[in-house]
Protein backbone atom coordinates (compact mmCIF):
# COMPACT_ATOMS: atom_id res chain seq x y z
CA UNK A 1 0.00 0.00 0.00
CA UNK A 2 1.81 3.10 -1.36
CA UNK A 3 1.03 5.80 0.89
CA UNK A 4 1.07 9.21 -0.88
CA UNK A 5 0.30 11.49 1.67
CA UNK A 6 -0.79 12.96 5.54
CA UNK A 7 -2.30 15.53 5.97
CA UNK A 8 -3.57 16.81 9.68
CA UNK A 9 -5.25 19.87 11.28
CA UNK A 10 -6.81 21.30 14.06
CA UNK A 11 -10.30 20.28 14.68
CA UNK A 12 -12.77 20.34 17.99
CA UNK A 13 -13.88 18.05 20.19
CA UNK A 14 -17.40 17.46 22.14
CA UNK A 15 -16.12 19.54 24.62
CA UNK A 16 -15.26 22.38 22.19
CA UNK A 17 -11.09 21.25 23.01
CA UNK A 18 -9.06 21.15 19.98
CA UNK A 19 -8.22 17.91 18.57
CA UNK A 20 -5.55 16.51 15.63
CA UNK A 21 -7.55 15.21 12.71
CA UNK A 22 -5.59 13.41 10.14
CA UNK A 23 -5.95 12.71 5.98
CA UNK A 24 -4.09 9.52 4.65
CA UNK A 25 -3.99 9.00 1.31
CA UNK A 26 -2.96 5.10 0.00
CA UNK A 27 -3.69 3.76 -3.37
CA UNK A 28 -5.41 6.94 -4.69
CA UNK A 29 -7.66 6.85 -1.47
CA UNK A 30 -8.53 9.27 1.10
CA UNK A 31 -9.43 8.63 4.67
CA UNK A 32 -9.81 10.33 7.85
CA UNK A 33 -9.29 9.67 11.95
CA UNK A 34 -9.42 11.91 14.75
CA UNK A 35 -8.47 11.28 17.91
CA UNK A 36 -10.67 11.73 21.37
CA UNK A 37 -9.61 13.37 24.64
CA UNK A 38 -9.55 12.04 28.48
CA UNK A 39 -10.22 13.96 31.49
CA UNK A 40 -9.96 11.42 34.48
CA UNK A 41 -6.65 10.64 32.47
CA UNK A 42 -4.31 7.88 33.67
CA UNK A 43 -0.67 8.53 34.83
CA UNK A 44 0.97 6.07 32.59
CA UNK A 45 -0.58 6.99 29.36
CA UNK A 46 0.80 7.86 26.45
CA UNK A 47 0.94 11.65 26.10
CA UNK A 48 -1.35 13.76 25.05
CA UNK A 49 0.60 17.11 23.20
CA UNK A 50 -0.70 20.47 23.75
CA UNK A 51 0.61 24.18 22.81
CA UNK A 52 0.76 25.48 26.20
CA UNK A 53 0.35 28.87 24.35
CA UNK A 54 -2.21 30.19 26.68
CA UNK A 55 -2.64 33.23 23.88
CA UNK A 56 -5.06 29.86 22.13
CA UNK A 57 -7.90 28.35 23.20
CA UNK A 58 -6.35 28.16 26.86
CA UNK A 59 -3.25 26.62 26.19
CA UNK A 60 -4.88 23.44 24.82
CA UNK A 61 -4.56 24.09 21.23
CA UNK A 62 -2.60 20.83 19.09
CA UNK A 63 -0.83 23.15 16.37
CA UNK A 64 2.60 21.76 16.99
CA UNK A 65 1.09 18.29 17.13
CA UNK A 66 -0.21 19.22 13.69
CA UNK A 67 2.58 20.70 12.55
CA UNK A 68 4.77 17.59 12.81
CA UNK A 69 2.27 15.27 10.71
CA UNK A 70 2.23 18.11 8.13
CA UNK A 71 6.07 18.68 7.86
CA UNK A 72 8.33 15.82 9.59
CA UNK A 73 5.95 12.65 9.83
CA UNK A 74 4.67 13.62 6.35
CA UNK A 75 8.31 13.99 4.92
CA UNK A 76 9.65 10.54 6.29
CA UNK A 77 6.57 8.71 5.18
CA UNK A 78 5.13 10.29 2.31
CA UNK A 79 6.43 7.81 -0.92
CA UNK A 80 7.21 4.51 1.03
CA UNK A 81 5.08 1.39 1.12
CA UNK A 82 3.42 0.15 4.20
CA UNK A 83 2.16 -3.88 4.00
CA UNK A 84 0.39 -3.48 7.29
CA UNK A 85 -0.48 -1.27 10.41
CA UNK A 86 2.22 -2.80 12.22
CA UNK A 87 4.52 -1.95 9.73
CA UNK A 88 2.84 1.66 9.36
CA UNK A 89 2.60 2.46 13.51
CA UNK A 90 6.07 0.95 14.48
CA UNK A 91 7.58 3.42 11.75
CA UNK A 92 5.70 5.97 13.59
CA UNK A 93 7.03 5.41 16.57
CA UNK A 94 10.21 4.73 15.73
CA UNK A 95 10.53 8.34 14.10
CA UNK A 96 8.80 9.90 17.83
CA UNK A 97 11.49 8.16 19.53
CA UNK A 98 10.31 8.44 23.06
CA UNK A 99 9.01 6.06 25.23
CA UNK A 100 5.57 7.71 26.03
CA UNK A 101 4.62 9.31 22.98
CA UNK A 102 5.72 12.60 24.14
CA UNK A 103 7.37 14.26 21.24
CA UNK A 104 5.04 13.73 18.22
CA UNK A 105 2.06 13.07 20.56
CA UNK A 106 -0.31 10.56 21.20
CA UNK A 107 -2.94 12.77 19.77
CA UNK A 108 -1.43 13.22 16.43
CA UNK A 109 -0.03 9.45 16.00
CA UNK A 110 -3.18 7.57 17.13
CA UNK A 111 -5.07 10.04 14.42
CA UNK A 112 -2.74 9.11 12.09
CA UNK A 113 -2.88 5.21 12.51
CA UNK A 114 -6.50 5.44 12.38
CA UNK A 115 -6.34 6.98 9.12
CA UNK A 116 -3.95 4.75 7.62
CA UNK A 117 -6.52 1.79 9.08
CA UNK A 118 -9.25 3.43 7.35
CA UNK A 119 -7.85 4.32 4.65
CA UNK A 120 -6.64 0.31 3.89
CA UNK A 121 -10.37 -0.71 4.43
CA UNK A 122 -11.09 1.76 1.91
CA UNK A 123 -8.58 0.88 -0.63
CA UNK A 124 -9.79 -3.02 -0.68
CA UNK A 125 -13.30 -2.23 -0.04
CA UNK A 126 -13.75 -3.60 3.05
CA UNK A 127 -15.47 -2.80 6.37
CA UNK A 128 -12.92 -1.48 8.53
CA UNK A 129 -13.51 -4.45 11.18
CA UNK A 130 -12.78 -6.76 8.57
CA UNK A 131 -9.82 -4.67 8.17
CA UNK A 132 -8.47 -4.41 12.06
CA UNK A 133 -9.47 -8.24 12.05
CA UNK A 134 -10.69 -11.09 9.86
CA UNK A 135 -12.85 -14.07 11.28
CA UNK A 136 -15.52 -16.00 10.34
CA UNK A 137 -18.17 -14.89 13.04
CA UNK A 138 -17.81 -11.94 14.91
CA UNK A 139 -19.94 -10.88 18.31
CA UNK A 140 -22.04 -7.77 18.40
CA UNK A 141 -21.04 -6.42 21.92
CA UNK A 142 -23.54 -5.47 25.12
CA UNK A 143 -24.13 -1.67 24.94
CA UNK A 144 -22.79 -0.26 28.48
CA UNK A 145 -25.09 3.02 28.92
CA UNK A 146 -23.80 5.63 31.02
CA UNK A 147 -26.93 6.95 32.74
CA UNK A 148 -25.99 9.33 35.20
CA UNK A 149 -22.30 11.06 35.24
CA UNK A 150 -20.85 12.27 38.11
CA UNK A 151 -16.90 12.91 39.46
CA UNK A 152 -15.01 14.76 36.51
CA UNK A 153 -17.45 14.53 34.34
CA UNK A 154 -19.90 16.31 35.65
CA UNK A 155 -20.93 19.23 37.97
CA UNK A 156 -22.95 17.70 40.11
CA UNK A 157 -22.39 16.20 44.04
CA UNK A 158 -21.77 12.64 42.96
CA UNK A 159 -18.41 11.13 43.59
CA UNK A 160 -18.67 8.47 41.35
CA UNK A 161 -18.40 8.87 37.55
CA UNK A 162 -20.11 7.02 35.75
CA UNK A 163 -23.39 4.74 36.52
CA UNK A 164 -24.14 2.44 33.63
CA UNK A 165 -26.95 0.07 32.50
CA UNK A 166 -26.40 -3.09 30.60
CA UNK A 167 -29.15 -4.42 28.43
CA UNK A 168 -28.27 -8.22 28.04
CA UNK A 169 -31.24 -10.11 27.70
CA UNK A 170 -32.06 -9.24 24.31
CA UNK A 171 -31.76 -11.29 20.73
CA UNK A 172 -29.41 -8.65 18.61
CA UNK A 173 -27.68 -5.57 19.20
CA UNK A 174 -30.58 -3.47 17.84
CA UNK A 175 -32.65 -4.66 20.54
CA UNK A 176 -30.44 -3.99 23.28
CA UNK A 177 -30.00 -0.56 22.45
CA UNK A 178 -33.96 -0.11 22.26
CA UNK A 179 -34.35 -1.57 25.64
CA UNK A 180 -30.90 0.87 26.74
CA UNK A 181 -32.96 3.83 25.21
CA UNK A 182 -36.55 3.08 26.95
CA UNK A 183 -34.55 2.87 30.80
CA UNK A 184 -32.88 6.09 29.57
CA UNK A 185 -36.20 8.05 29.25
CA UNK A 186 -37.88 6.43 31.25
CA UNK A 187 -34.87 7.84 34.19
CA UNK A 188 -35.68 11.24 32.71
CA UNK A 189 -39.14 11.44 33.55
CA UNK A 190 -38.30 9.84 36.64
CA UNK A 191 -35.76 12.25 38.00
CA UNK A 192 -38.16 15.09 36.51
CA UNK A 193 -41.05 13.85 38.95
CA UNK A 194 -38.43 13.80 41.52
CA UNK A 195 -37.66 17.35 40.98
CA UNK A 196 -34.20 16.64 39.90
CA UNK A 197 -31.96 18.17 37.28
CA UNK A 198 -31.96 16.10 33.55
CA UNK A 199 -29.09 18.40 32.62
CA UNK A 200 -26.29 16.20 31.17
CA UNK A 201 -22.40 15.35 31.42
CA UNK A 202 -20.14 14.98 29.28
CA UNK A 203 -21.22 11.33 28.54
CA UNK A 204 -24.64 12.24 27.67
CA UNK A 205 -25.95 10.73 31.12
CA UNK A 206 -27.99 12.58 33.49
CA UNK A 207 -26.15 14.28 36.18
CA UNK A 208 -28.51 16.03 39.21
CA UNK A 209 -27.23 16.81 42.58
CA UNK A 210 -28.28 13.43 44.84
CA UNK A 211 -29.01 12.83 48.37
CA UNK A 212 -26.18 10.48 48.27
CA UNK A 213 -23.85 8.06 45.51
CA UNK A 214 -26.08 4.85 46.17
CA UNK A 215 -29.28 6.97 45.50
CA UNK A 216 -27.98 6.91 41.43
CA UNK A 217 -28.14 3.21 41.51
CA UNK A 218 -31.27 3.39 43.04
CA UNK A 219 -32.99 5.43 41.11
CA UNK A 220 -31.80 3.10 37.61
CA UNK A 221 -32.83 0.75 39.48
CA UNK A 222 -36.66 2.26 39.37
CA UNK A 223 -35.89 3.00 35.90
CA UNK A 224 -35.96 -0.51 34.66
CA UNK A 225 -38.62 -1.77 36.36
CA UNK A 226 -40.90 1.39 35.26
CA UNK A 227 -39.62 0.83 31.47
CA UNK A 228 -41.04 -2.86 32.15
CA UNK A 229 -37.49 -4.59 32.41
CA UNK A 230 -36.18 -7.23 35.06
CA UNK A 231 -33.24 -5.80 37.15
CA UNK A 232 -29.94 -8.36 36.59
CA UNK A 233 -32.53 -10.98 34.17
CA UNK A 234 -32.23 -8.02 31.18
CA UNK A 235 -30.48 -5.36 32.19
CA UNK A 236 -27.46 -5.11 34.65
CA UNK A 237 -25.35 -2.31 36.17
CA UNK A 238 -21.76 -1.87 35.60
CA UNK A 239 -20.40 0.81 37.57
CA UNK A 240 -17.03 2.99 37.07
CA UNK A 241 -15.81 5.35 39.97
CA UNK A 242 -12.94 6.44 38.51
CA UNK A 243 -11.53 6.25 42.12
CA UNK A 244 -7.16 7.25 41.38
CA UNK A 245 -9.54 10.94 41.20
CA UNK A 246 -10.46 10.31 44.64
CA UNK A 247 -7.08 9.08 46.34
CA UNK A 248 -5.36 11.54 48.33
CA UNK A 249 -2.52 10.93 50.88
CA UNK A 250 -3.58 7.48 50.72
CA UNK A 251 -6.98 7.50 51.34
CA UNK A 252 -10.26 7.32 49.29
CA UNK A 253 -11.94 10.52 49.37
CA UNK A 254 -15.20 11.82 48.49
CA UNK A 255 -14.51 15.13 47.72
CA UNK A 256 -17.67 15.86 46.19
CA UNK A 257 -20.54 14.84 48.55
CA UNK A 258 -20.31 13.67 52.26
CA UNK A 259 -15.89 14.67 52.18
CA UNK A 260 -15.80 11.22 54.06
CA UNK A 261 -12.55 8.92 53.45
CA UNK A 262 -12.44 5.43 53.30
CA UNK A 263 -9.05 3.28 52.99
CA UNK A 264 -8.77 0.37 50.27
CA UNK A 265 -10.47 -1.79 52.78
CA UNK A 266 -13.07 0.33 53.69
CA UNK A 267 -14.17 0.99 49.68
CA UNK A 268 -13.73 -2.48 48.93
CA UNK A 269 -16.23 -3.04 51.89
CA UNK A 270 -18.80 -0.96 50.02
CA UNK A 271 -18.37 -2.32 46.29
CA UNK A 272 -19.24 -5.96 48.20
CA UNK A 273 -22.45 -4.29 49.81
CA UNK A 274 -23.35 -2.95 46.32
CA UNK A 275 -22.68 -5.68 44.78
CA UNK A 276 -24.80 -7.87 46.90
CA UNK A 277 -27.66 -5.91 47.05
CA UNK A 278 -27.68 -4.54 43.04
CA UNK A 279 -27.03 -6.48 40.28
CA UNK A 280 -24.10 -5.13 39.30
CA UNK A 281 -22.16 -7.25 36.42
CA UNK A 282 -18.64 -4.74 36.20
CA UNK A 283 -16.57 -2.89 38.42
CA UNK A 284 -14.24 -0.57 36.67
CA UNK A 285 -11.42 1.06 38.53
CA UNK A 286 -13.05 0.01 41.77
CA UNK A 287 -9.46 1.21 43.29
CA UNK A 288 -6.90 3.86 42.20
CA UNK A 289 -3.85 2.98 39.76
CA UNK A 290 -1.52 3.55 42.62
CA UNK A 291 -2.88 0.90 44.96
CA UNK A 292 -1.74 -2.58 43.25
CA UNK A 293 -1.78 -3.72 46.84
CA UNK A 294 -6.01 -3.24 47.50
CA UNK A 295 -6.46 -4.25 43.99
CA UNK A 296 -4.83 -7.73 45.04
CA UNK A 297 -7.40 -7.71 47.73
CA UNK A 298 -10.24 -6.74 45.70
CA UNK A 299 -9.72 -9.60 42.97
CA UNK A 300 -9.43 -12.01 45.71
CA UNK A 301 -12.72 -10.89 47.59
CA UNK A 302 -14.61 -10.01 44.79
CA UNK A 303 -13.31 -11.60 40.76
CA UNK A 304 -15.34 -13.93 41.51
CA UNK A 305 -18.02 -12.31 41.35
CA UNK A 306 -18.12 -9.35 38.98
CA UNK A 307 -15.86 -8.22 36.44
CA UNK A 308 -12.98 -5.63 37.64
CA UNK A 309 -11.86 -4.04 35.02
CA UNK A 310 -8.75 -1.98 35.24
CA UNK A 311 -8.68 1.51 33.18
CA UNK A 312 -5.60 3.53 35.03
CA UNK A 313 -4.26 0.68 36.38
CA UNK A 314 -3.10 -0.88 33.18
CA UNK A 315 -3.59 2.64 30.28
CA UNK A 316 -3.82 -0.01 27.51
CA UNK A 317 -0.21 -0.56 27.66
CA UNK A 318 0.44 -4.78 27.12
CA UNK A 319 3.51 -3.72 29.66
CA UNK A 320 1.46 -2.89 32.38
CA UNK A 321 -0.99 -5.62 31.29
CA UNK A 322 1.19 -8.56 32.16
CA UNK A 323 2.50 -7.03 35.22
CA UNK A 324 -1.10 -7.07 36.44
CA UNK A 325 -1.86 -10.72 34.62
CA UNK A 326 1.61 -11.71 36.92
CA UNK A 327 0.00 -10.00 40.20
CA UNK A 328 -3.56 -11.18 39.35
CA UNK A 329 -4.77 -7.80 39.59
CA UNK A 330 -8.34 -7.89 37.88
CA UNK A 331 -9.67 -9.52 35.64
CA UNK A 332 -10.28 -7.12 32.46
CA UNK A 333 -8.41 -4.50 30.60
CA UNK A 334 -10.50 -1.06 29.26
CA UNK A 335 -9.61 -1.17 26.23
CA UNK A 336 -9.11 2.53 25.10
CA UNK A 337 -7.14 3.68 21.72
CA UNK A 338 -5.24 6.66 22.90
CA UNK A 339 -3.94 5.47 25.71
CA UNK A 340 -1.44 3.47 24.35
CA UNK A 341 -1.57 5.62 20.53
CA UNK A 342 -1.47 3.10 17.78
CA UNK A 343 -4.13 0.91 16.34
CA UNK A 344 -1.37 -1.92 16.04
CA UNK A 345 -0.61 -1.16 20.20
CA UNK A 346 -4.47 -1.67 20.79
CA UNK A 347 -4.64 -4.85 19.03
CA UNK A 348 -1.77 -6.31 20.68
CA UNK A 349 -2.75 -5.41 24.39
CA UNK A 350 -6.02 -6.84 23.66
CA UNK A 351 -4.47 -10.30 22.38
CA UNK A 352 -2.50 -10.26 25.56
CA UNK A 353 -5.54 -9.73 27.92
CA UNK A 354 -7.85 -12.51 25.89
CA UNK A 355 -4.41 -14.96 25.72
CA UNK A 356 -4.50 -14.86 29.35
CA UNK A 357 -8.49 -15.31 30.06
CA UNK A 358 -9.10 -11.33 30.59
CA UNK A 359 -11.91 -9.96 29.07
CA UNK A 360 -11.50 -6.36 27.39
CA UNK A 361 -14.06 -3.56 27.89
CA UNK A 362 -13.66 -1.40 24.77
CA UNK A 363 -14.08 2.22 25.75
CA UNK A 364 -14.80 5.66 24.13
CA UNK A 365 -13.08 9.01 26.05
CA UNK A 366 -15.08 11.89 28.36
CA UNK A 367 -14.22 13.93 24.78
CA UNK A 368 -14.99 12.35 22.09
CA UNK A 369 -15.46 13.42 17.86
CA UNK A 370 -17.82 11.49 15.07
CA UNK A 371 -15.03 9.57 14.24
CA UNK A 372 -16.38 5.65 15.33
CA UNK A 373 -13.58 3.18 15.18
CA UNK A 374 -14.48 1.79 18.59
CA UNK A 375 -17.31 0.90 17.25
CA UNK A 376 -15.45 -1.64 14.49
CA UNK A 377 -12.63 -2.23 16.97
CA UNK A 378 -15.12 -3.98 19.78
CA UNK A 379 -16.36 -5.50 16.72
CA UNK A 380 -13.20 -6.60 15.55
CA UNK A 381 -11.91 -8.18 18.74
CA UNK A 382 -14.91 -9.91 19.53
CA UNK A 383 -14.61 -8.22 22.92
CA UNK A 384 -18.37 -8.73 23.40
CA UNK A 385 -19.05 -5.23 25.21
CA UNK A 386 -18.48 -1.34 25.17
CA UNK A 387 -18.87 1.56 26.67
CA UNK A 388 -19.43 4.02 24.54
CA UNK A 389 -22.06 7.16 26.78
CA UNK A 390 -25.87 7.27 27.52
CA UNK A 391 -28.14 7.52 25.15
CA UNK A 392 -27.91 10.87 23.29
CA UNK A 393 -25.21 13.27 22.25
CA UNK A 394 -24.43 12.14 18.56
CA UNK A 395 -20.56 11.83 19.21
CA UNK A 396 -22.11 9.31 21.25
CA UNK A 397 -24.48 7.46 19.64
CA UNK A 398 -22.52 7.92 16.40
CA UNK A 399 -20.64 4.57 17.97
CA UNK A 400 -24.18 2.64 18.15
CA UNK A 401 -25.30 3.72 14.82
CA UNK A 402 -22.22 2.39 13.16
CA UNK A 403 -22.95 -0.73 15.36
CA UNK A 404 -26.53 -1.06 14.02
CA UNK A 405 -25.10 -0.93 10.44
CA UNK A 406 -22.28 -3.43 10.99
CA UNK A 407 -24.82 -5.95 13.14
CA UNK A 408 -27.07 -5.50 9.54
CA UNK A 409 -24.44 -5.53 7.25
CA UNK A 410 -22.87 -9.18 8.94
CA UNK A 411 -26.47 -10.63 9.06
CA UNK A 412 -25.99 -14.40 10.00
CA UNK A 413 -22.02 -13.98 10.49
CA UNK A 414 -22.65 -12.26 13.85
CA UNK A 415 -24.49 -13.58 17.49
CA UNK A 416 -25.46 -10.57 20.25
CA UNK A 417 -22.69 -11.11 22.99
CA UNK A 418 -25.71 -11.34 26.21
CA UNK A 419 -24.50 -11.46 29.87
CA UNK A 420 -22.03 -14.26 29.51
CA UNK A 421 -19.59 -11.44 28.30
CA UNK A 422 -19.33 -10.38 32.21
CA UNK A 423 -16.30 -12.38 33.28
CA UNK A 424 -15.85 -13.82 36.35
CA UNK A 425 -12.60 -15.53 37.39
C1 LIG B 1 -13.02 6.50 31.90
C2 LIG B 1 -13.18 7.46 30.74
C3 LIG B 1 -14.24 7.15 29.74
P1 LIG B 1 -11.99 9.74 30.57
O1 LIG B 1 -12.58 6.87 32.98
O2 LIG B 1 -13.24 5.31 31.72
O3 LIG B 1 -15.50 6.99 30.28
O4 LIG B 1 -13.16 8.79 31.12
O5 LIG B 1 -12.02 9.70 29.11
O6 LIG B 1 -12.29 11.10 31.14
O7 LIG B 1 -10.70 9.17 31.12
MG1 LIG C 1 -12.50 4.56 33.63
Amino acid sequence: MKLSKIHAREILDSRGNPTVEVEVTINGTTSRGISPSGASTGEKEAVELRDGDQSRYQGKGVEIAVSGLNKEVNSAMAGQTFESQEAFDKRLIELDGTENKSRLGANSMLAASIAFARASASSKQIPLYRQLVERDQYIMPVPCMNVVNGGRHADNNVDFQEFMIAPHNAPTFKESIRMGEEVFHTLKSLLTGKGYSTGVGDEGGFAPNLKSNEEAVEVIMEAIKKAGYKPGEDISICLDPATSELWKDGKYSLFKSTKENFTSDQLIDLWEQWIDKYPIVLLEDGLGENDWEGWKKMTDRLGKKVELVGDDIFCTNPEIIQQGIDAGIGNSVLIKLNQIGTIWETLQAVELAQKNNYHCFISHRSGETEDTTIADLVVATNAGHIKTGSGCLSERVSKFNQLLRIEEELGGQSSFAGKNTFKKS
